[in-house]
Protein backbone atom coordinates (compact mmCIF):
# COMPACT_ATOMS: atom_id res chain seq x y z
CA UNK A 1 0.00 0.00 0.00
CA UNK A 2 1.60 3.25 -1.11
CA UNK A 3 0.34 6.43 0.48
CA UNK A 4 1.94 9.78 -0.14
CA UNK A 5 1.96 12.38 2.56
CA UNK A 6 1.70 16.05 1.79
CA UNK A 7 5.08 17.64 1.11
CA UNK A 8 5.07 19.58 4.35
CA UNK A 9 5.42 16.39 6.32
CA UNK A 10 8.73 14.64 6.42
CA UNK A 11 7.72 11.38 8.04
CA UNK A 12 9.72 8.35 7.12
CA UNK A 13 7.91 6.09 4.70
CA UNK A 14 7.76 3.41 7.40
CA UNK A 15 5.66 5.81 9.51
CA UNK A 16 3.07 6.20 6.82
CA UNK A 17 -0.06 4.45 8.00
CA UNK A 18 -3.65 5.48 7.32
CA UNK A 19 -4.16 7.15 10.66
CA UNK A 20 -0.82 8.88 10.50
CA UNK A 21 -2.29 10.97 7.73
CA UNK A 22 -4.34 12.72 10.40
CA UNK A 23 -1.46 13.37 12.70
CA UNK A 24 1.09 16.06 12.57
CA UNK A 25 4.74 15.24 12.28
CA UNK A 26 5.27 16.69 15.72
CA UNK A 27 2.92 14.25 17.37
CA UNK A 28 4.19 11.28 15.43
CA UNK A 29 7.81 11.94 16.19
CA UNK A 30 6.77 12.55 19.77
CA UNK A 31 6.05 8.86 19.91
CA UNK A 32 2.38 9.11 20.80
CA UNK A 33 1.62 6.51 18.15
CA UNK A 34 4.66 4.32 18.67
CA UNK A 35 3.87 0.65 18.81
CA UNK A 36 0.42 1.05 17.35
CA UNK A 37 -0.89 -2.28 16.13
CA UNK A 38 -2.33 -2.20 12.65
CA UNK A 39 -4.37 -4.90 11.04
CA UNK A 40 -4.69 -5.32 7.31
CA UNK A 41 -6.75 -2.28 6.50
CA UNK A 42 -8.34 -1.08 3.32
CA UNK A 43 -6.74 2.12 2.10
CA UNK A 44 -8.56 5.41 2.61
CA UNK A 45 -5.62 6.96 1.16
CA UNK A 46 -5.23 6.39 -2.47
CA UNK A 47 -2.32 8.61 -3.36
CA UNK A 48 -4.53 11.25 -4.94
CA UNK A 49 -6.59 11.70 -1.77
CA UNK A 50 -3.60 11.67 0.51
CA UNK A 51 -2.20 14.70 -1.27
CA UNK A 52 -5.28 16.64 -0.12
CA UNK A 53 -4.75 15.96 3.57
CA UNK A 54 -3.62 18.96 5.53
CA UNK A 55 -1.57 18.81 8.64
CA UNK A 56 -3.70 18.12 11.68
CA UNK A 57 -3.22 20.26 14.74
CA UNK A 58 -2.49 17.74 17.46
CA UNK A 59 -4.28 19.41 20.38
CA UNK A 60 -3.60 18.56 24.00
CA UNK A 61 -4.98 15.06 24.50
CA UNK A 62 -6.25 14.05 27.91
CA UNK A 63 -4.31 11.14 29.39
CA UNK A 64 -7.25 8.75 29.05
CA UNK A 65 -7.54 9.58 25.36
CA UNK A 66 -3.94 8.77 24.57
CA UNK A 67 -4.27 5.52 26.53
CA UNK A 68 -7.34 4.48 24.58
CA UNK A 69 -5.91 5.42 21.20
CA UNK A 70 -3.48 2.51 21.27
CA UNK A 71 -6.29 -0.06 21.08
CA UNK A 72 -8.39 1.75 18.49
CA UNK A 73 -10.07 -0.25 15.72
CA UNK A 74 -9.01 1.96 12.82
CA UNK A 75 -11.39 2.29 9.90
CA UNK A 76 -14.10 0.16 11.47
CA UNK A 77 -16.45 1.90 9.03
CA UNK A 78 -15.33 3.75 5.92
CA UNK A 79 -16.76 5.63 2.96
CA UNK A 80 -15.69 4.20 -0.37
CA UNK A 81 -14.21 6.46 -3.03
CA UNK A 82 -15.01 9.76 -1.28
CA UNK A 83 -12.17 11.91 -0.02
CA UNK A 84 -11.98 12.79 3.65
CA UNK A 85 -12.62 16.50 4.19
CA UNK A 86 -9.44 18.37 5.10
CA UNK A 87 -9.07 18.89 8.85
CA UNK A 88 -8.90 22.64 8.32
CA UNK A 89 -12.40 22.74 6.76
CA UNK A 90 -13.88 20.34 9.32
CA UNK A 91 -12.65 22.61 12.12
CA UNK A 92 -13.25 26.06 10.61
CA UNK A 93 -16.68 25.68 9.02
CA UNK A 94 -18.92 24.72 11.91
CA UNK A 95 -22.33 25.10 13.43
CA UNK A 96 -22.17 25.50 17.20
CA UNK A 97 -24.53 28.32 18.11
CA UNK A 98 -23.29 28.39 21.69
CA UNK A 99 -20.26 30.17 20.19
CA UNK A 100 -22.06 32.35 17.65
CA UNK A 101 -24.08 32.08 14.45
CA UNK A 102 -21.25 32.39 11.90
CA UNK A 103 -19.47 29.38 10.41
CA UNK A 104 -16.15 30.76 11.69
CA UNK A 105 -17.42 31.71 15.15
CA UNK A 106 -16.94 28.30 16.79
CA UNK A 107 -13.27 28.14 15.71
CA UNK A 108 -12.75 31.73 16.91
CA UNK A 109 -14.62 31.47 20.22
CA UNK A 110 -14.72 27.87 21.43
CA UNK A 111 -11.31 28.17 23.08
CA UNK A 112 -13.17 29.39 26.16
CA UNK A 113 -15.06 26.09 26.57
CA UNK A 114 -13.93 24.34 29.75
CA UNK A 115 -13.69 20.64 28.93
CA UNK A 116 -11.79 19.52 32.04
CA UNK A 117 -13.14 18.41 34.40
CA UNK A 118 -16.20 17.14 32.51
CA UNK A 119 -19.09 15.19 33.96
CA UNK A 120 -21.82 13.18 32.28
CA UNK A 121 -25.14 12.34 33.90
CA UNK A 122 -27.17 9.35 32.68
CA UNK A 123 -30.61 9.25 34.23
CA UNK A 124 -34.32 8.66 33.70
CA UNK A 125 -35.68 5.24 32.78
CA UNK A 126 -32.52 3.19 33.40
CA UNK A 127 -31.66 0.49 35.92
CA UNK A 128 -28.16 1.90 36.35
CA UNK A 129 -28.19 5.70 36.40
CA UNK A 130 -24.86 7.44 36.92
CA UNK A 131 -22.99 10.70 37.32
CA UNK A 132 -19.52 10.14 35.92
CA UNK A 133 -16.25 11.92 35.48
CA UNK A 134 -15.57 11.63 31.74
CA UNK A 135 -12.37 9.61 32.19
CA UNK A 136 -14.28 7.04 34.28
CA UNK A 137 -17.22 6.99 31.93
CA UNK A 138 -15.13 6.09 28.85
CA UNK A 139 -13.17 3.31 30.56
CA UNK A 140 -15.19 0.26 29.44
CA UNK A 141 -15.34 1.20 25.76
CA UNK A 142 -13.01 0.48 22.88
CA UNK A 143 -12.44 3.33 20.45
CA UNK A 144 -13.39 2.81 16.83
CA UNK A 145 -12.70 4.99 13.87
CA UNK A 146 -15.82 5.61 11.79
CA UNK A 147 -15.49 7.57 8.57
CA UNK A 148 -18.95 9.02 7.96
CA UNK A 149 -20.62 11.53 5.70
CA UNK A 150 -22.04 14.51 7.62
CA UNK A 151 -24.94 16.24 5.84
CA UNK A 152 -26.12 19.55 7.27
CA UNK A 153 -29.76 20.52 6.69
CA UNK A 154 -28.31 23.68 5.05
CA UNK A 155 -27.21 21.48 2.09
CA UNK A 156 -23.46 21.29 2.66
CA UNK A 157 -21.61 18.13 3.62
CA UNK A 158 -18.29 16.71 4.72
CA UNK A 159 -16.63 13.32 5.25
CA UNK A 160 -15.18 13.07 8.74
CA UNK A 161 -13.13 10.33 10.41
CA UNK A 162 -14.63 10.18 13.92
CA UNK A 163 -13.27 8.31 16.92
CA UNK A 164 -15.80 7.03 19.41
CA UNK A 165 -17.88 4.10 20.55
CA UNK A 166 -21.33 2.86 19.62
CA UNK A 167 -24.08 4.49 21.68
CA UNK A 168 -25.60 0.97 21.89
CA UNK A 169 -22.64 -0.13 24.04
CA UNK A 170 -23.44 2.61 26.56
CA UNK A 171 -27.17 1.85 26.57
CA UNK A 172 -26.54 -1.86 27.15
CA UNK A 173 -24.51 -1.00 30.26
CA UNK A 174 -27.02 1.40 31.79
CA UNK A 175 -29.96 -0.90 31.01
CA UNK A 176 -33.03 1.06 29.90
CA UNK A 177 -36.25 0.05 31.68
CA UNK A 178 -39.30 -1.17 29.78
CA UNK A 179 -40.70 2.40 29.91
CA UNK A 180 -37.77 3.90 27.99
CA UNK A 181 -38.72 4.80 24.40
CA UNK A 182 -36.46 7.77 23.60
CA UNK A 183 -33.06 9.14 24.53
CA UNK A 184 -32.83 12.84 25.29
CA UNK A 185 -29.43 14.57 25.07
CA UNK A 186 -28.44 17.87 26.60
CA UNK A 187 -25.48 20.17 25.84
CA UNK A 188 -23.63 22.09 28.53
CA UNK A 189 -25.23 25.36 29.62
CA UNK A 190 -22.46 27.77 30.62
CA UNK A 191 -23.14 31.35 29.48
CA UNK A 192 -19.94 32.55 31.10
CA UNK A 193 -17.85 30.45 28.68
CA UNK A 194 -20.31 30.18 25.79
CA UNK A 195 -20.81 33.66 24.35
CA UNK A 196 -23.70 32.56 22.12
CA UNK A 197 -25.72 31.66 25.22
CA UNK A 198 -25.36 35.25 26.43
CA UNK A 199 -26.38 36.94 23.20
CA UNK A 200 -29.87 35.48 22.81
CA UNK A 201 -29.18 34.82 19.12
CA UNK A 202 -31.81 32.77 17.29
CA UNK A 203 -34.00 32.77 20.38
CA UNK A 204 -32.65 29.37 21.35
CA UNK A 205 -33.88 28.28 24.74
CA UNK A 206 -30.58 26.93 26.12
CA UNK A 207 -29.39 24.29 26.67
CA UNK A 208 -29.43 22.75 23.20
CA UNK A 209 -31.50 19.53 23.31
CA UNK A 210 -31.67 16.61 20.91
CA UNK A 211 -33.31 13.22 20.93
CA UNK A 212 -33.53 9.84 19.25
CA UNK A 213 -35.99 7.02 19.34
CA UNK A 214 -34.50 4.15 21.38
CA UNK A 215 -34.18 1.89 18.32
CA UNK A 216 -32.36 4.67 16.44
CA UNK A 217 -30.07 5.13 19.41
CA UNK A 218 -29.35 1.38 19.44
CA UNK A 219 -28.54 1.24 15.71
CA UNK A 220 -24.91 0.17 15.27
CA UNK A 221 -24.14 3.31 13.21
CA UNK A 222 -25.02 5.71 16.06
CA UNK A 223 -21.75 6.88 17.56
CA UNK A 224 -20.71 8.70 20.72
CA UNK A 225 -17.61 10.52 19.51
CA UNK A 226 -14.67 11.71 21.58
CA UNK A 227 -12.25 12.34 18.72
CA UNK A 228 -11.71 12.94 15.02
CA UNK A 229 -8.75 12.72 12.60
CA UNK A 230 -6.85 10.53 15.05
CA UNK A 231 -6.94 13.08 17.87
CA UNK A 232 -9.41 14.23 20.51
CA UNK A 233 -12.29 16.47 19.45
CA UNK A 234 -11.46 20.14 18.97
CA UNK A 235 -13.74 22.33 21.10
CA UNK A 236 -15.55 23.71 18.07
CA UNK A 237 -16.53 20.18 17.04
CA UNK A 238 -18.19 19.42 20.37
CA UNK A 239 -15.47 18.44 22.82
CA UNK A 240 -15.24 16.36 24.82
CA UNK A 241 -18.24 14.17 23.91
CA UNK A 242 -20.74 14.48 21.07
CA UNK A 243 -23.25 12.40 19.20
CA UNK A 244 -22.85 11.43 15.53
CA UNK A 245 -25.91 10.12 13.68
CA UNK A 246 -24.74 9.88 10.07
CA UNK A 247 -28.11 9.24 8.35
CA UNK A 248 -29.73 12.32 9.90
CA UNK A 249 -29.22 16.04 9.29
CA UNK A 250 -26.28 17.40 11.24
CA UNK A 251 -28.35 19.23 13.85
CA UNK A 252 -29.24 15.88 15.44
CA UNK A 253 -25.53 15.30 16.18
CA UNK A 254 -25.52 17.26 19.43
CA UNK A 255 -22.21 18.55 20.80
CA UNK A 256 -20.58 18.83 24.24
CA UNK A 257 -23.06 16.52 25.98
CA UNK A 258 -23.50 16.70 29.78
CA UNK A 259 -26.65 14.65 30.16
CA UNK A 260 -28.36 11.66 28.57
CA UNK A 261 -31.83 10.74 29.80
CA UNK A 262 -33.92 7.72 28.89
CA UNK A 263 -37.51 8.91 28.65
CA UNK A 264 -40.99 7.64 27.77
CA UNK A 265 -42.13 10.66 25.71
CA UNK A 266 -40.61 12.14 22.56
CA UNK A 267 -38.31 14.95 23.77
CA UNK A 268 -38.85 18.56 22.72
CA UNK A 269 -35.76 19.26 20.63
CA UNK A 270 -34.13 22.61 19.96
CA UNK A 271 -34.63 23.12 16.23
CA UNK A 272 -38.02 21.49 16.15
CA UNK A 273 -39.08 23.86 18.91
CA UNK A 274 -37.78 26.90 17.01
CA UNK A 275 -39.29 26.15 13.61
CA UNK A 276 -41.39 22.97 13.63
CA UNK A 277 -42.52 23.34 10.01
CA UNK A 278 -38.87 23.42 8.88
CA UNK A 279 -37.06 21.03 11.21
CA UNK A 280 -38.66 17.80 12.35
CA UNK A 281 -37.86 15.37 15.12
CA UNK A 282 -36.74 12.66 12.67
CA UNK A 283 -34.57 14.84 10.40
CA UNK A 284 -33.56 11.88 8.26
CA UNK A 285 -31.53 12.94 5.24
CA UNK A 286 -34.00 12.66 2.38
CA UNK A 287 -33.42 14.07 -1.13
CA UNK A 288 -37.13 13.68 -1.92
CA UNK A 289 -38.42 15.92 0.85
CA UNK A 290 -37.33 19.52 0.38
CA UNK A 291 -36.85 22.06 3.10
CA UNK A 292 -39.60 24.71 2.68
CA UNK A 293 -36.97 27.23 1.56
CA UNK A 294 -34.52 25.11 -0.48
CA UNK A 295 -34.06 21.78 -2.22
CA UNK A 296 -32.53 18.84 -0.36
CA UNK A 297 -31.83 16.93 -3.58
CA UNK A 298 -28.25 18.18 -3.80
CA UNK A 299 -25.44 19.25 -1.50
CA UNK A 300 -22.19 21.16 -1.55
CA UNK A 301 -19.34 18.88 -0.46
CA UNK A 302 -16.63 20.82 1.33
CA UNK A 303 -14.14 22.08 0.37
CA UNK A 304 -16.36 24.01 -1.98
CA UNK A 305 -15.59 27.30 -3.71
CA UNK A 306 -17.05 29.67 -6.23
CA UNK A 307 -15.15 28.06 -9.12
CA UNK A 308 -15.34 24.46 -7.89
CA UNK A 309 -18.62 24.23 -5.99
CA UNK A 310 -18.28 20.45 -5.69
CA UNK A 311 -22.02 19.80 -5.85
CA UNK A 312 -23.29 16.24 -5.64
CA UNK A 313 -26.60 14.43 -5.36
CA UNK A 314 -27.82 13.84 -1.83
CA UNK A 315 -28.34 10.15 -1.07
CA UNK A 316 -31.37 8.67 0.72
CA UNK A 317 -30.52 8.40 4.42
CA UNK A 318 -27.21 10.02 3.46
CA UNK A 319 -26.09 6.75 1.86
CA UNK A 320 -26.92 4.57 4.88
CA UNK A 321 -30.31 3.26 3.68
CA UNK A 322 -29.21 -0.36 3.82
CA UNK A 323 -28.45 -0.05 7.53
CA UNK A 324 -31.36 2.14 8.66
CA UNK A 325 -34.36 2.07 6.29
CA UNK A 326 -35.86 -0.80 8.31
CA UNK A 327 -36.26 1.57 11.26
CA UNK A 328 -38.86 3.53 9.29
CA UNK A 329 -40.91 0.78 7.65
CA UNK A 330 -44.50 1.98 7.41
CA UNK A 331 -43.66 5.54 8.47
CA UNK A 332 -44.68 8.40 6.13
CA UNK A 333 -41.34 10.18 5.72
CA UNK A 334 -43.05 13.21 4.20
CA UNK A 335 -45.07 13.78 7.34
CA UNK A 336 -42.36 12.60 9.70
CA UNK A 337 -39.54 14.79 8.34
N1 LIG B 1 -24.88 21.92 21.08
C1 LIG B 1 -24.93 22.05 19.74
N2 LIG B 1 -24.77 20.96 18.96
C2 LIG B 1 -24.81 21.08 17.61
C3 LIG B 1 -25.04 22.34 17.00
C4 LIG B 1 -25.19 23.48 17.86
O1 LIG B 1 -25.38 24.62 17.43
N3 LIG B 1 -25.11 23.29 19.22
N4 LIG B 1 -25.11 22.43 15.62
C5 LIG B 1 -25.49 21.20 14.90
C6 LIG B 1 -25.39 21.34 13.45
S1 LIG B 1 -26.57 22.30 12.69
C7 LIG B 1 -24.46 20.66 12.73
S2 LIG B 1 -24.47 20.70 11.02
C8 LIG B 1 -23.37 19.90 13.37
C9 LIG B 1 -22.02 20.38 12.87
O2 LIG B 1 -20.98 19.61 13.40
P1 LIG B 1 -19.47 20.02 13.06
O3 LIG B 1 -19.32 21.48 13.34
O4 LIG B 1 -18.61 19.15 13.91
O5 LIG B 1 -19.28 19.73 11.58
O6 LIG B 1 -23.40 20.04 14.81
C10 LIG B 1 -24.70 20.00 15.37
N5 LIG B 1 -24.62 19.97 16.83
MO1 LIG C 1 -26.52 21.70 10.45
Amino acid sequence: MLIQLPRSSDCKLSDVTPESLYLSRRRMLGGAMAGLALGALPAVGRAADAARYPEVEPGKPAGWFTDKLAATRWQAVTVKDEAITPFRDATHYNNFYEFGPGKGDPADNAGSLLTEPWRLVIDGEVDKPGNYALEDFVKPYQLEERIYRLRCVEAWSMVIPWLGFPLADILKRVQPTSKARYVRFETLRDPEHMPGQRSGFALIDWPYIEGLRLDEAMNPLTLMAVGMYGRELPNQNGAPLRLVVPWKYGFKSIKSIVRMSLVAEQPKTTWQGLAPEEYGFYANVNPQVDHPRWTQARERRLPSGLFSPNVRDTLMFNGYAEQVSGLYAGLDLRKNY
